[in-house]
């Protein structure tokens, strides 16, 4: 506890029922502290040296009787804790959800009842395969995992970044992981699923071909955590307080619009800023800004479902939004970091089966075998049954029960009685019948089988509702990423079983793919020429029939391109800087993006004062243009021509065109842009140029009244090649 704070944490019956966003955070200040005047030992001790250990003689042994020096080390020998068996690389932040429109009509759950409220939330991001030194932007799914801190108790979604998984049945968990995870002999690839296991289980495991075209959409690779979606994936159930039961799904859809990396750049980040997207969410609450989503629900009866040629059930399945529209009924807001990354975001741990009365579970086979997975997990992660203790794991409503002892426990229970029932203690504390969490009683007959059920059993339907959803450039990146990842399986009955899959999904998409790996095409993608703009325009045109989709050929909500918020907010532009730089152009340009609410960040050809009002913390050899959202060349004579002069500066500009990144250029600063690798791709944009995000002037104000909106809409996809 911090001595300056001198706060005693109430007896557990005191604990605060009265939720408040704030309360997490005074809760947490319990147990919180600040660094001292006075070194101490774990004891209290004041330490004297903590640089030389107790020895004999100026060059004698060491002697045992050092307690401080075999207490220091005795704590740091044992400071790992084992990581997370998946989703171990992640990071987190504090903040509340807010409910905007009441669901009393389907739960009588608080949190989703009482509109205003602001509850406390942890929120945690992390990717899925990699291990938890591994580096932020490999091509996986994102946990996107939600911890409400309600006066119920807590309430954990605890979802992804795409809407349905791999499989349908939770006893196949450890062998997906295991395929994707690096191969066991050699412990290689690390973060990645390009490589022959992960394929050979995938090949094998057709249920798997929808969540399999997800994870080759740029979904996969998102810029920021604020510009992803988040899914509660399974199916649950809502109940009213008249006992009636509805499904639901849960969504989460960014502010400022899901956007993503291109395969390329994810993969230079991973060099440059293994930590880009922590640093991101980091950085925006540290300079007070805050990461945002729109809460929403798509509801629907069992009847509903009953009519559609597809199992809500089934967790390889949407409900397409064309068919059940998402309904926004909240807000989330990120804008506390942790004070510790260990003790808050390490420790974090969520639970599908954390659930508040009102809210329940369903059938999903997958959601069923995670009930009993997250529980078990926390012991051999977090080391005792004791872990709910734990500040960042307990919850804001009271906790009383018999539970007691076991390693590490915290709560210092009072009085003899730890059972029930009891006479001693007038049979306290009582369970509270419907006052409780009442499961739903729905009626349930079976025979025990270990069986599919035939309604799971379409496994490409939905993967091609999917494609058919896709714009041009979707199918583009999704088809190059197929060629990639397979061209990673050195095995080639695995590169070929998988292409049968394809080719049940869309033969064009199959035929690219196939012509990538030097296999045999099927007629569907004549011509061979990959890229053409002849291919292109085929990909466009080219849909197949569907089936499991509610009788929909394609469906809203599934394209990053179509329908998603474009704004500035958020965004990180680079400015290239030389001494001679135009100062004026710099505060411009800071002024117009801030008022967007994006940020200008000075990379200079060396680092500090570059010219009055210009510091350079950023420099070509440390920055790179994988890291920024855009890039502004100012004017000022000799700061073009020194940029002229360093290859860095001009790679740059050409891995910014590559990417499809907004360029703009003042005055001199259009002299480096059309002396840049990208001059020849610039003379066939002619006259289009601004269509195409390059912005490019001696007007100053013009160039940059138009580049917050440049910056907005994120990429600017077919500018010829150079
Ligand atoms: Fe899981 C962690 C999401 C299926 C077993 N899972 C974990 C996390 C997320 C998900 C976001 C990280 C939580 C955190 O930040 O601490 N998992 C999902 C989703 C799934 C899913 C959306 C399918 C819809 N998971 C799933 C299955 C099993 C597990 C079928 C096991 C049968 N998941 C685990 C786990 C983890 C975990 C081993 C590792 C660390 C933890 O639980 O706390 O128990």
């Amino acid at each position: 506890m911090d001595p300056d704070r001198s706060a005693t944490p109430p007896a557990l019956d005191e604990q605060p029922t009265d939720v408040t966003e704030r309360s997490k955070a005074e809760d947490l200040d319990l147990d919180t502290v600040s660094a001292g005047e006075q070194l101490t030992d774990n004891m209290g001790h004041v330490v004297s040296d903590d640089q030389n250990t107790l020895r004999a003689g100026e060059r004698g042994p060491s002697l045992l009787e050092d307690f401080f020096f075999r207490e220091k080390i005795h704590h740091f020998d044992h400071e790992r804790i084992p990581e997370r068996v998946v989703h171990a690389r992640g990071a987190g932040a504090h903040g509340y959800f807010e409910l905007t429109e009441s669901l009393e009509r389907y739960t009588y759950a608080r949190v989703l009842t009482e509109v205003g409220k602001r509850t406390p939330v942890f929120v945690r991001f992390s990717t899925v395969a990699g291990f938890r030194g591994s580096a932020d932007t490999p091509r996986d799914v994102r946990g996107f995992a939600v911890k409400f801190y309600t006066e119920e108790g807590n309430w954990d979604i605890v979802g992804n970044n795409m809407p349905v998984f791999f499989i349908q049945d939770a006893i196949k968990f450890p062998d997906l992981i295991h395929a994707v995870k690096p191969e066991p002999h050699r412990e290689i690839p690390q973060a990645a699923s390009a490589h022959d296991t992960f394929y050979d289980f995938i090949s094998l495991t057709p249920e798997s071909m929808h969540m399999m075209m997800w994870l080759h959409t740029d979904r996969s690779l998102p810029r920021y955590f604020s510009t992803m979606d988040g899914f509660g994936v399974h199916t649950f159930r809502l109940v009213n307080a008249a006992g009636e039961s509805h499904f639901v799904k849960f969504h989460w859809k960014p502010l400022l619009g899901a956007h993503s990396l291109v395969w390329d750049e994810s993969q230079k980040i991973m060099g440059k800023d293994p930590d880009f997207q922590r640093r991101h969410l980091w950085e925006t609450i540290d300079e007070g800004g805050t990461l945002e989503w729109d809460f929403g629900v798509q509801i629907f009866s069992a009847e509903q479902a009953a009519e559609w040629d597809f199992d809500v059930l089934d967790p390889t399945k949407i409900v397409p939004e064309d068919l059940v529209p998402v309904r926004r009924v909240g807000r989330l807001v990120l804008n506390r970091n942790v004070d510790n990354f260990f003790a808050e975001t390490e420790q974090v741990a969520f639970m599908p089966t954390n659930l508040v009365p009102g809210i329940d579970f369903t059938n999903d086979p997958l959601l069923q075998g995670r009930t009993f997975s997250y529980l078990d997990t926390q012991l051999s992660r977090l080391g005792s049954p004791n872990w709910p203790e734990l500040p960042i794991n307990r919850p804001l409503a009271p906790v009383r029960n018999n539970q007691r002892d076991g390693h590490m426990r915290q709560t210092i229970n009072r009085g003899r009685v730890s059972y029930f029932p009891n006479g001693m203690a007038g049979n306290k504390p009582d369970q509270m019948g419907e006052a409780g969490f009442v499961t739903y009683p729905e009626e349930v007959r079976g025979t025990k089988r270990r069986v599919r059920a035939e309604s799971f059993s379409d496994h490409y339907g939905q993967a091609r509702l999917f494609w058919n959803s896709m714009t041009p450039v979707e199918r583009e990146h999704i088809t190059k990423s197929w060629a990639f990842e397979l061209s990673m399986c050195e095995l080639r009955e695995v590169r070929l079983r998988m292409l049968e899959h394809l080719y049940r999904v869309n033969e064009v998409m199959a035929d690219q793919v196939a012509l990538a790996l030097g296999e045999e095409t099927r007629g569907a993608q004549p011509g061979g020429q990959q890229d053409s703009a002849e291919e292109t325009a085929r990909l466009a045109r080219a849909t197949s029939p569907t089936s499991a989709s509610g009788g929909l050929e394609r469906t809203g909500g599934l394209s990053l391109e179509e329908d998603q918020p474009h704004l500035a907010k958020g965004r990180k532009v680079a400015v290239l800087v030389a001494p001679g730089v135009d100062a004026a152009q710099v505060a411009q340009a800071r002024q117009a993006l801030q008022a967007a609410g994006a940020k200008a960040e000075v990379v200079g050809t060396r680092l500090g004062q570059i010219e009055p009002g210009v510091e350079a913390k950023k420099t070509l050899t440390n920055a790179d243009s994988v890291l920024y959202d855009a890039v502004l060349i100012p004017g000022g004579a000799a700061s073009a021509q020194a940029l002229l002069r360093r290859p860095e500066a001009l790679h740059f500009i050409a891995e910014s065109y590559r990417h499809a990144k907004p360029i703009a250029a003042i005055g001199e600063g259009e002299g480096v842009l059309r002396a840049s690798p990208v001059a020849a791709g610039l003379q066939a944009l002619a006259g289009q140029e601004q269509e195409f995000g390059i912005l490019a002037g001696d007007e100053a104000a013009q160039v940059l009244r138009a580049l917050p909106d440049a910056v907005a809409q994120h990429r600017f996809w077919g500018r010829p090649q150079a």
